[in-house]
């Protein structure tokens, strides 16, 4: 429940936030197995409520499950069990976003993204089947000091499901079965603060070992990782679920974004981790941002870093995936002005497809973060070092930090003024590729390159002007 059950040389989960299933697919094949990327996380996948907001459908509408049934704006169920297979074909995972704290919001009779109806008012759901007896009492989540109400109240209004009988448990277990069988590989739980550790250790308890059928060694476990939001001070903490499972660690995006947006220096980023007051490396899910903070949804405020602030979010990128600390994430958004605004889609609401441009990245209003150089060539240099820790760390003592992993790779970052000194690199002598500033083709490289001699020195040229305040060589990119 703590393993990510990827290939072994692969790493990083990327968000395909709101992508179609075949479009996911595709994505599988056609771009994310050969960059090294180990998995996708995909939107929720059962079936939510239809909410339209004005011109368009908010994304949020996916968190208001109204059935079990796989069939949202993302595709049916046909198309997800053909993603899963091609995708775990070419070696590429899939998790899931679960939804099951909660069923809708009260907005009366509702209908789903399958045909199903609702009726939120009297929380009757007769497509799971869930009725009143199911959920907990009327109260809205008003105090984070109160265990109880964090958990038995509802958030933002959402109908709260009680998960501590037999009944729900089922229907949950059910549920989450039924995507082992298709061949997922693990499950990202929404909202698990807002339920009690004890019920939710009884729901995975009752999951399947992964599908061996799609490659997974026999009695693996699905990979979870659980959305608790513990910045401290309240009465629910991270604590209370690492021993069922990873938990997203909210600290970890706050401090990154505080420290690239240059508030802190990268100094001192050497103890980054538990010296940070992070959940232990074994139990800690990280990322930069997700579909929440991006937009100041969830938890971090301002300093989170988006693509709306590109250099300073590739650098807090690069730094999160040349560090060894915790299972690792990475976003792919759509452009959006208006926080509640859902993907591109046409007038009837159905979503668009990303285009792909010849220079590799996105069209038709996807932002495919995933498919920019400096971030999937980072994703190539986890995979070089996989295995190493850190050595030979350097630091100007303030805005600049350099370091290697063992001896496959070697990564400086500059957030103020320039370095141009020869470096320890801990590579073999040789000519290597700057993987942020370019790429090794045909034996060459495309961006800058650094020269490493026989005692494992290289001279290193990088200045805050540049395009990007990283350079990264290893290994697998050699001249
Ligand atoms: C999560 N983690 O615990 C998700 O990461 C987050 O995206 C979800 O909230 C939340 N939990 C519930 O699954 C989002 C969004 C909310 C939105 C809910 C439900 O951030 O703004 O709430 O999904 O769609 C919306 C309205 C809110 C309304 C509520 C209920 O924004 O004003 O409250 O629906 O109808 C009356
Ligand atoms: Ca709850």
């Amino acid at each position: 429940q703590w393993t990510e059950n990827m290939w072994d040389n692969r790493n990083t989960i990327v968000h395909l936030f709101e992508w179609k299933f075949s479009d996911i697919a595709d994505e599988c094949e056609r771009f994310l197995q050969g960059k090294g990327y180990g998995g996708v996380q995909t939107s929720p996948v059962n079936e939510n409520a239809v909410i339209t907001s004005g011109t368009f459908r908010p994304w949020w509408e996916r968190y208001q499950p109204l059935s079990y049934e796989i069939i949202t704006r993302s595709g049916d169920e046909t198309a997800f069990s053909d993603m899963v297979r091609r995708c775990n074909n070419v070696g590429v995972r899939i998790y899931v976003d679960v939804v099951f704290n909660h069923m809708t919001g009260n907005w009366g009779t509702v209908y789903g993204t399958g045909g199903n109806v609702g009726y939120s008012d009297s929380k009757s759901y007769p497509a799971v089947a869930y009725s009143s007896y199911d959920f907990n009492g009327d109260c809205g989540i008003t105090n984070y000091n109160d265990a109880d109400n964090v958990r038995n109240c509802e958030l933002t209004g959402l109908r709260d499901l009680n998960q501590g009988t037999d009944y729900v448990r089922g229907k949950i277990v059910d549920f989450l079965n039924k995507l082992i069988s298709l061949g997922v590989a693990g499950f990202r739980v929404d909202a698990a603060k807002h339920m009690w550790p004890g019920d939710l250790a009884v729901i995975y308890n009752s999951l399947n070992n992964l599908n061996t059928d799609h490659g997974f060694a026999s009695g693996s476990r699905p990979f979870l990782y659980q959305e608790v939001i513990d910045l401290g001070g309240e009465a629910v903490s991270a604590s209370e679920y690492v021993g069922m499972g990873r938990i997203t660690e909210f600290r970890h995006s706050a401090e990154i974004g505080r420290v690239f947006r240059g508030y802190d220096q990268l100094a001192y980023l050497e103890n980054w981790g538990t010296g940070w007051g992070f959940v232990d490396d074994g139990n800690a899910f990280v990322f930069v941002d997700n579909h929440d903070n991006q937009r100041g949804h969830g938890a971090g405020g301002d300093n989170i870093l988006t693509y709306k602030t590109a250099k300073q979010y590739k650098m807090a990128i690069a730094f999160m995936l040349a560090h060894p600390f915790g299972s690792t994430r990475v976003m792919s958004s759509f452009y959006f002005e208006d926080t509640d605004a859902g993907p591109p889609a046409d007038s009837n609401g159905n979503i668009i497809s990303p285009g792909i441009n010849d220079d590799e990245t996105c069209s038709n209003g996807w932002v495919c973060e995933h498919r920019w150089r400096q971030i999937y060539n980072m994703v190539g240099f986890k995979n070089a070092v996989k295995g190493t820790g850190i050595n030979d760390w350097w630091t100007n003592g303030a805005q600049q930090i350099a370091f290697c992993r063992g001896g496959s790779g070697f990564v400086a970052f500059t957030n103020g003024g320039t370095i141009a000194q020869t470096m320890q690199t801990c590579l073999a002598s040789g000519t290597y590729c700057d993987v942020i500033s370019g790429n090794l083709v045909n034996g060459a490289c495309t961006g800058k390159t650094v020269t490493v001699g026989d005692n494992g020195y290289g001279y290193v040229s990088l200045s805050d002007s540049e395009d990007d305040g990283v350079l990264a060589i290893h290994v697998n990119a050699k001249a």
